[in-house]
């Protein structure tokens, strides 16, 4: 692969809007990027494999819950400092961006809210520091878009609960030793449980095959009459608002990290537009290379500004969750266009592993799946804007 040479674009001087906190955590995750991830990370994407040995820099800059309290080990940062590491990941690779999305805001989020202050001591600081990985379990075979629907179910037994069904396209489920997993209780009453790895009846069997996403490791999750003590229920929230919950708060890192996805890509085509020469001139001089690219950075700054406005409410308290469902479709599809525009500039090149943009391209396929389609999310917005609802 080339040597990472990415420029941030900041066409509207969004960086002004920025602490000097926001800055410094911002360029601490940049360079661990170019440093750590851009040299392995299409050899990892092409073996289909998840580079473990990130785990450790991933906790370094605060990727593993940059907003829970420091008291849990967690960076205590704002929204707009999760939201910028989230960028600055998914720049180098949106599966990385994945792992840490879901160790943070699926896993770390509701032990943080919704369970008890022993649950807390017990997993958060290992989970920030990395020692644990952990993952998260709504999706089920027959109950994707639709997760209130789920089968996967838990049955009092006195002493336990006995845990019974599964789950698919879990990321980090091959290798998490932590499952945050949603089931309804004998009442159809969805509650979160922690499982571990190691309790009988629980395996976690890889997903192969995926054209996308490849550098994140994705599984399924068995529960087959599987012990989990009572202790393991998250006591504070249940019904599918608490799933719901987390992914607000997964949905808005999601929105930042799309926008780094779209820059490396801009910044990629740009800077081969003016070095590729045909017709005996750069073909950056040619006013459809330019269209192209004068869209781009035109999608990019509107999703820059929309995106810290959504981190502006969501520090305030004031974010609503179709506000941040917006955001995700918006910036993922605006992602996924420019992947596609910017591929079309390298020409043959463009499809190669020696340029980030095809991975990239391929990887924005599962985002914009994940957390709730492009459909959904539309669906979402409008029964926000009617008050008629599309799912009932
Ligand atoms: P509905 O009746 O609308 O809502 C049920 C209850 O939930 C509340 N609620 C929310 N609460 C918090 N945050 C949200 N975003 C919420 N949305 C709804 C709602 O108020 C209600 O509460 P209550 O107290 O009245 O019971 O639910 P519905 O069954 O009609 O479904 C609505 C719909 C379709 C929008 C929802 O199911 C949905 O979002 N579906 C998409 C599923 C999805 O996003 N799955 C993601 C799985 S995890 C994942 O993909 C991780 S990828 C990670 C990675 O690798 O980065
Ligand atoms: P379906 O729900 O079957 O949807 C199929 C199509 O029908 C879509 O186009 C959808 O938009 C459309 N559709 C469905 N309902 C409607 C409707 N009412 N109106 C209009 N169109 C509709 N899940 C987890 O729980 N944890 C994870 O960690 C996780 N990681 C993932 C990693 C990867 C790589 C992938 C690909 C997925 C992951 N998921 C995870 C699952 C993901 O959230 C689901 O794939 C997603 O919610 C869609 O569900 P589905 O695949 O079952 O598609």
């Amino acid at each position: 692969m080339k040597p990472d040479l990415f420029e941030a674009p900041d066409y509207y001087n969004i960086d002004e809007l920025l602490t000097e906190e926001h800055k410094l955590v911002r360029d601490a995750a940049r360079e661990w990027v170019k440093r750590d991830v851009s040299p392995i990370i299409e050899d990892y994407a092409q073996k289909a494999e998840f580079p473990e040995q990130i785990i450790g820099g991933l906790a370094e800059i605060g990727a593993f819950g940059p907003y829970i309290p420091e008291e849990y080990g967690g960076a205590g940062l704002d929204q707009i400092s999760y939201g910028l590491i989230m960028q600055e990941i998914e720049r180098g690779d949106s599966g990385v961006r994945s792992t840490a999305s879901v160790q943070s805001s699926l896993v770390m989020y509701p032990i943080w809210k919704y369970g008890t202050e022993e649950q807390r001591q017990k997993y958060l600081p290992k989970l920030a520091s990395g020692e644990w990985m952990g993952c998260f379990g709504l999706t089920e075979p027959d109950h994707g878009s639709n997760p209130g629907g789920m089968v996967t179910n838990f049955k009092n037994m006195g002493d336990h609960y006995l845990l019974n069904g599964a789950k698919m396209w879990i990321s980090n489920a091959p290798f998490a030793q932590v499952a945050v997993v949603w089931a309804k209780n004998e009442e159809g009453r969805i509650h979160g449980l922690i499982v571990e790895r190691g309790m009988e009846g629980f395996s976690t069997p890889e997903t192969h095959n995926k054209w996308s996403l490849r550098a994140s490791a994705t599984g399924e999750l068995i529960f087959d009459n599987v012990k989990v003590p009572k202790e393991n229920l998250l006591p504070n929230k249940s019904g599918l608002g608490a799933p719901l919950g987390c992914l607000d708060s997964a949905r808005y890192g999601i929105a930042w990290g799309a926008i780094g996805a779209a820059m490396d890509c801009y910044d990629t085509a740009l800077r081969y537009s003016k070095e590729r020469t045909q017709f005996g001139k750069p073909i950056g001089q040619f006013q459809l290379q330019q269209k192209k690219l004068a869209e781009m950075i035109t999608e990019i700054t509107k999703a820059q500004v929309l995106t810290w406005r959504l981190g502006v409410l969501r520090n305030d308290g004031k974010a609503t969750s179709a506000q941040i469902s917006m955001a995700k479709r918006n910036n993922v599809d605006m992602a996924i266009n420019i992947a596609r525009e910017a591929r079309q500039m390298l020409g043959g090149m463009g499809i190669t592993g020696e340029y980030s943009i095809m991975r990239h391209s391929m990887n924005l396929e599962s985002v914009i799946t994940y957390e709730g389609t492009h459909d959904i999310h539309l669906l979402i917005t409008g029964l926000d804007i009617t008050g008629l609802n599309a799912f009932k």
